[in-house]
């Protein structure tokens, strides 16, 4: 197996600090040895153990004690979502909607009893977060969405359907957001997943991201105060927390990149044809040369959207930028190495199939690839094209 060093062509690896590889080398050794092995089986039942959340703790993919860490957070992120999406997408979206979603949320716009309350637990993995921001009659123009807040005078009315709430069936708690009626901002707030007003539904019959906890949530909800966050307020505090997720698919995909280019060059070593090795063939190399070529960019953005992120320099534009071109050579690798094997290519007994099918989500959530073009469109060219 070609090692994530030996695709590391313009030698990124060399520049991580010594607390992101023990990070990189201590997640890596748990997801070959305890994950791997079972990840198409998993892929297939539409179903992760619930044991791989404390795992995933114990491991401080939920985040670490500051300090240490605080010179070389961006990487030490970045190289985790990449660690973890080398194994699969949905696994790296469970960390980045508990981590970078929800408790992002709460760092930022929780009063101090919300964030002592709620931090520390799910730090350690005890009460999983998600976040309710889509609504089911609009994805990708949130600004529309029909789910709504009233106070009373003694109480929040918030009533409405959200979708697509990855760890949605599973969260002990959600942020959910809502317009405030009549003509107020749009709100955050944390709801309790026992709350009475709370139904879930989980969603079936997905072809993608199956590892993923993905449930419509129809709310008719009666909240004190008290779970209001009262620092969430406009659609920017939302967009806010999804530049940290969208920071994290620009890595992530990465990782899945990385795990189909190593596959690939596996196959094509072993496997012959017509005489020779799929590996001494010019087609064969001139395919698996372009998905190293642009992993080799992916690696560049991502290692420099670290560094932007460590300066504090990093703006949303680059990070749209890098989320929507990262996640298309992802596609094209992928794709390319399920080519490359053959008929044995379409398993998703091996990473290339089953990162291909996560990667079409990929490429829509979070803001889909049309969004983030956009979005950079409007910023660069000065006209709203939405
Ligand atoms: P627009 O006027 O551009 O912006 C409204 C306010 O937001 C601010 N803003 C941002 N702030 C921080 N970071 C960003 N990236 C931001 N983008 C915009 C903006 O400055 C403004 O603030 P203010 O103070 O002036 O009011 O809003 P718009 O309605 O024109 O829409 C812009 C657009 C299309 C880019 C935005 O709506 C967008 O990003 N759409 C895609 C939404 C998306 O990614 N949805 C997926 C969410 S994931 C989910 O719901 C489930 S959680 C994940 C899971 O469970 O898997």
């Amino acid at each position: 197996m070609l090692t994530p060093e030996e695709a590391d062509v313009w030698q990124l690896e060399d520049r991580l600090p010594a607390e992101v590889v023990a990070l990189r080398d201590r997640v890596r050794a748990y997801i070959d040895q305890a994950l791997r092995p079972h990840l198409p089986s998993w892929w297939e039942a539409g179903h992760l153990p619930a044991f791989v959340i404390s795992d995933l703790a114990d491991l401080q993919a939920f985040g670490g004690e500051a300090g240490t860490l605080s010179r070389s957070a961006g990487l030490w992120q970045g190289v985790l979502m990449r660690e973890l999406e080398r194994a699969d997408s949905g696994l790296r979206s469970l960390v980045s909607v508990h981590a970078h979603l929800a408790m992002e949320a709460i760092a930022r716009y929780g009063t101090a009893d919300q964030i002592a309350e709620w931090l520390a637990p799910m730090r350690r993995g005890e009460r999983l977060g998600c976040f309710a921001l889509t609504d089911v009659q609009s994805g990708s123009d949130p600004a529309a969405m029909q789910t709504t807040c009233r106070w009373t005078g003694a109480e929040w009315r918030i009533s409405g359907q959200k979708r697509w709430v990855t760890n949605g069936t599973r969260a002990a708690i959600g942020v959910v957001w809502a317009r405030e009626e009549p003509d107020g901002p749009i709100r955050g707030f944390l709801l309790p997943t026992d709350h009475p007003g709370l139904r879930r539904e989980p969603i079936g019959f997905k072809g993608s991201l199956r590892l993923s906890d993905s449930a419509v949530w129809h709310l008719d909800l009666r909240l004190d105060e008290g779970w209001r966050l009262p620092g969430a307020q406009g659609l920017g505090a939302a967009l806010a927390c999804l530049n940290q997720a969208r920071y994290g698919i620009a890595w992530g995909v990465v990782g899945a990149a990385m795990d189909c280019v190593a596959e690939a060059k596996a196959y094509v070593t072993q496997r012959s044809a017509f005489g020779r090795a799929l590996a001494a063939t010019q087609l064969v190399q001139e395919a698996w040369v372009g998905c190293v070529a642009r992993l080799g960019l992916m690696q560049l953005t991502a290692f420099r959207l670290a560094e932007l992120r460590d300066a504090q320099a990093l703006h949303p534009l680059q990070i749209s930028l890098a989320k929507r071109d990262n996640v298309r050579m992802a596609l094209w690798v992928a794709r390319k190495a399920r080519e490359l094997m053959g008929a044995e290519g379409i398993s998703w007994r091996h990473g290339p199939m089953r990162h291909l099918a996560n990667l079409e989500t990929v490429d829509t959530y979070e803001g889909t690839y049309a969004v983030h073009t956009l979005a950079i469109g409007r910023q660069l060219l000065g006209s709203n094209a939405f």
